[in-house]
């Protein structure tokens, strides 16, 4: 009786999990198609940003190969930025490697990681009250930045996630989550920047990624993108179908690298220095209703001004 009452669970389980996940992937097409994401359309038709000449090469690039690296200091020339990032990047890395000598020596840490993804160190990781004063915040939705990414998805985007990564040297002998070849849950309509924040040899678990590989790309009916889809395909049949074409972005510090990530992409795997990074997501307001949730709640300060563009990628 228990036996039979406990498969019977067990089905109910299967089938109000399939029910679940078909009503997750409806809600996406849903906004996707006619509602959320039909307005930000609109609105982006409505305004759309005039870019300069490198904004406009790195969009031709990211179109073209669904990638696109240039220093930051090209594109945002005024040094108090960086200087600004840079002493918060060393704040963090400082604290983190405080915290990791105290767990090397047996004690807790509050250092942030995720189940599933523990070979990283976050600043933020989740529940993240931000305000305009954080300089992370600032940069995802500076106009240089975020006109690329809404003029790139040809919507207003919304910033989900901001966070700055510190990825030690790995611990195990294979490549776990992340580090293995996958293409992101979040949305079809994706972009992501990696801002290094030290010099990332190949021994500095470099960001990988294979162009061409997200929706609309000439390789994306590779265990294609879809909402709740099958993720990461094996390694090894992945590899033989891209047969050499991953590009590895080794560079100096100071890089940005913008992807979409809904292509296949991998990285973090380092196993000579520690790999230090600032990470941006923007993705459409169709993935927030129903396959992602953002990391930080946005903390409106008075007076502060915001043009419509950032206080809807922040809210
Ligand atoms: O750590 C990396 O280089 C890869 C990160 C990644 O897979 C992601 O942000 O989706």
């Amino acid at each position: 009786m228990h036996r039979t009452r406990t498969r019977f669970a067990a089905r109910v389980h299967r089938v109000a999990t399939a029910v679940e996940r078909r009503g997750i992937v409806a809600t996406y097409e849903l906004h996707d198609r006619l509602l959320a994401n039909a307005a930000s359309r609109r609105r982006y038709a409505r305004t759309r940003p005039t870019l300069d000449e490198m904004q406009q090469r790195t969009l031709a690039r990211l179109r073209e190969d669904g990638y696109a690296t240039l220093p930051l200091r090209e594109l945002l020339p005024d040094t108090s930025v960086w200087s600004e990032l840079e002493a918060d990047a060393a704040r963090f890395v400082s604290e983190t490697e405080a915290g990791l000598a105290l767990e090397r020596e047996g004690g807790d840490s509050a250092l942030r990681r995720r189940p599933g993804k523990e070979f990283v160190v976050r600043k933020y990781s989740r529940g993240a009250q931000l305000g305009l004063g954080d300089p992370w915040l600032r940069l995802g939705i500076n106009p240089r930045l975020l006109d690329i990414a809404n003029t790139y998805l040809e919507m207003w985007s919304k910033l989900e996630y901001v966070d700055v990564w510190y990825t030690p040297p790995a611990d195990a002998e294979e490549r776990r989550s992340s580090q293995r070849w996958h293409r992101d849950f979040n949305d079809r309509h994706l972009l992501k920047a990696f801002l290094y924040l030290v010099d990332v040899d190949d021994r500095g678990g470099p960001f990988e990624y294979v162009p061409r590989s997200a929706p609309g790309g000439e390789l994306d009916k590779l265990w294609p993108w879809r909402p709740l889809g099958e993720n990461y395909p094996p390694d090894d049949e992945l590899a033989e179908r891209i047969d050499g074409r991953a590009v590895t972005f080794t560079a100096p510090k100071g890089t940005l690298i913008f992807c979409n990530t809904s292509g296949f992409h991998r990285g973090g795997f380092a196993t000579g220095d520690a790999r230090v990074l600032a990470t941006f997501t923007w993705d459409s307001a169709a993935s927030l209703k129903a396959l992602s949730e953002r990391n930080y709640t946005f903390e409106p300060s008075n007076g502060a001004a915001l043009a419509d563009a950032q206080r809807y990628a922040l809210t």
